[in-house]
């Protein structure tokens, strides 16, 4: 291994063939890391996946991550929500160790974020955008970070030198967040190495698209999934009982955004009917004419063709996939400007830069948006990463979980991981070899309940072909007692839509995954379930 480079742009290969060669454990300048995470971004609109959204709404700069790195075709959450995927983040410890369970508080500040360990090592660190977890940001050097969810036009961010009070700033979140990023790149140490996390609010609900983008996609009709019109018929009563239907928890008002119905009737009725309102008063005048201009369009459109049931459906999954991917135009962008950055001072080389969610969702599959279930659009997450010296334009298809981010970007500094943390290094993956002792299974456990969307706590374990999930909740006031179980075969029923919990033919599988779980939840000391 040659050691006689020198630290700036235009690395010697030496470093990174080193680096997969467990070369960060010498005395040479660890890579930097840039985590991009946006907020809700399906696999199934990322287009170097495949899927058909992807390729009527391609997402050129993401492809290109994914062209000269490594994307990941079996990356998990552990809990499918904001910030318990943020605290699995954080930490590298599963949602029970960490706290951060369900969506509102939680998160134990005790425990470690990786943040501090690289800090203390010497990285300058720093997060911009969507923070949400309910604590302070914890081992940043520099933070920009949103309020709450954060607003799509003209958002509120708050940093060190703001004393605590979030400021508004004027422009598009996305890109606010992405001039964020490269101010913490122009005002660093360049002697040091850093590590940036760059967390999107888009495409979060109620999915607003920028200004220049109001109309992309007007003319395109997005295919339906194969599971649109699920009926839940094998499953047990979650999938029933859920809040999350296109067909009836989608808003015309709030979510598609026919603003000029909440004051009648049934629209104002609808859920959060005056929400919209709040955000279009924040716009200046030329972002609420461009706006007006295409949501009056829209309201036409709606008011002449005066569809009811199934065609109304439809005509409102056009309008929230287009809305969505009009968001996503926004991050593709983005991202790329941020890749013209990094290549523009010379730092494509020398740092590692991943692409991520903070949990998958539904693109209308089982006739849903939002996501929680784990079933595999919510469970699963688009993961992208470009490891200067790793494996490019390569799959992955080994078991990878949003607690191991942590471990990774650790291994990559040269820091030994604590013993207290649960996630792995990705490191060996990206590098080509998978580590015989590498994962078979993974554990799930979502904790959200009562709360918006109404899915039924639970838990359960996936291998590389099946799944077992199991529901569990007492009786309430608007919900039976649950304690019911499902099996899915990804391999022959992909949508799973076939509930083989119980099927004589699948009795030694059920076993083992039952044997699995039970494993994870007294290994991991797992509390209820
Ligand atoms: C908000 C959304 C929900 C969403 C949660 C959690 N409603 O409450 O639809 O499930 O956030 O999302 S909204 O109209 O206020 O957007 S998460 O991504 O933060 O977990
Ligand atoms: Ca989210």
């Amino acid at each position: 291994m040659k050691r006689n480079f020198i630290w700036t742009g235009g690395l010697l290969t030496s470093i990174f063939l080193a680096s997969c060669a467990g070369g960060q454990k010498t005395k040479e300048k660890p890579l930097n890391i840039i985590h991009i995470m946006t907020d809700d971004h399906s696999y199934q609109t990322l287009s170097a996946y495949g899927h058909a959204l992807g390729k009527l709404a391609p997402t050129p700069n993401l492809d290109r991550l994914a062209a000269e790195g490594m994307l990941f075709r079996q990356a998990f959450v552990e809990n499918s929500l904001s910030t318990p995927s943020r605290a699995c983040l954080m930490t590298g410890l599963y949602s029970h160790q960490n706290g951060q369970r369900q969506l509102g508080a939680g998160i134990d500040t005790t425990k470690t974020f990786f943040s501090e360990l690289l800090r203390a090592e010497g990285y300058q660190t720093a997060v911009v955008g969507k923070w949400h977890m309910q604590c302070e940001p914890k081992g940043f050097d520099y933070y920009q970070v949103l309020w709450d969810q954060g607003e799509y036009y003209n958002p509120e961010f708050k940093s060190p030198e703001t004393n605590g009070q979030y400021v508004k700033r004027k422009g598009y979140a996305t890109k606010l967040t992405t001039d964020y990023a490269i101010d913490f790149l122009e005002h660093r140490n360049p002697e040091k190495p850093f590590c940036l996390l760059v967390h999107h609010k888009a495409p979060h609900r109620n999915w607003m698209p920028e200004e220049k983008y109001l109309h992309l996609y007007d003319d395109v009709e997005f295919p339906y999934p194969d599971t649109f019109d699920d009926d839940y018929a094998t499953r047990c009563e979650p999938a029933h009982t859920q809040e999350m239907r296109i067909a009836d928890h989608m808003t015309l008002v709030y979510d598609l955004k026919l603003n000029d119905l909440r004051n009648q009737s049934p629209y104002k009725d609808e859920w959060s009917a005056n929400g919209l309102q709040a955000s279009l008063d924040r716009m200046d005048s030329a972002q609420r004419t461009a706006w007006e201009t295409a949501y009056a369009a829209r309201l036409e459109d709606f008011k002449k063709q005066n569809l009811s049931g199934e065609a109304l459906t439809r005509w409102k999954y056009q309008q929230y996939i287009k809305d969505y991917l009009r968001c996503i135009k926004t991050i593709d962008d983005e991202v790329g400007r941020l890749l013209d950055y990094l290549e523009a001072h010379d730092l494509m080389d020398n740092t590692v830069i991943v692409y991520t969610s903070d949990q998958g969702f539904y693109m209308g599959e089982h006739g849903w948006f939002d996501k929680r279930f784990m079933y595999e659009e919510s469970f699963r997450t688009p993961l992208i990463i470009r490891y200067p010296g790793g494996k490019q334009g390569v799959e992955n298809w080994d078991l990878v979980q949003n607690i191991d981010y942590a471990p990774t970007y650790l291994d990559i500094a040269g820091i030994q991981k604590p013993n207290e943390m649960s996630g792995s290094s990705l490191v060996p993956l990206l590098c080509g070899t998978t580590p015989p002792d590498w994962r078979q299974y993974l554990y799930y456990h979502y904790y959200d309940y009562p709360a918006i969307h109404m899915v039924r706590r639970h838990d359960g374990v996936r291998d590389a072909q099946y799944k077992l999930i199991h529901f569990y909740g007492e009786k309430d006031d608007t919900r039976n007692a649950v304690n019911c179980n499902e099996l899915y075969d990804l391999k022959a029923d992909p949508g799973e839509l076939h509930n083989l919990y119980g099927n004589p033919d699948y009795q030694e599988v059920q076993d083992r995954l039952q044997q699995q779980l039970d494993r994870f939840r007294s290994d991991l000391k797992v509390d209820e379930f």
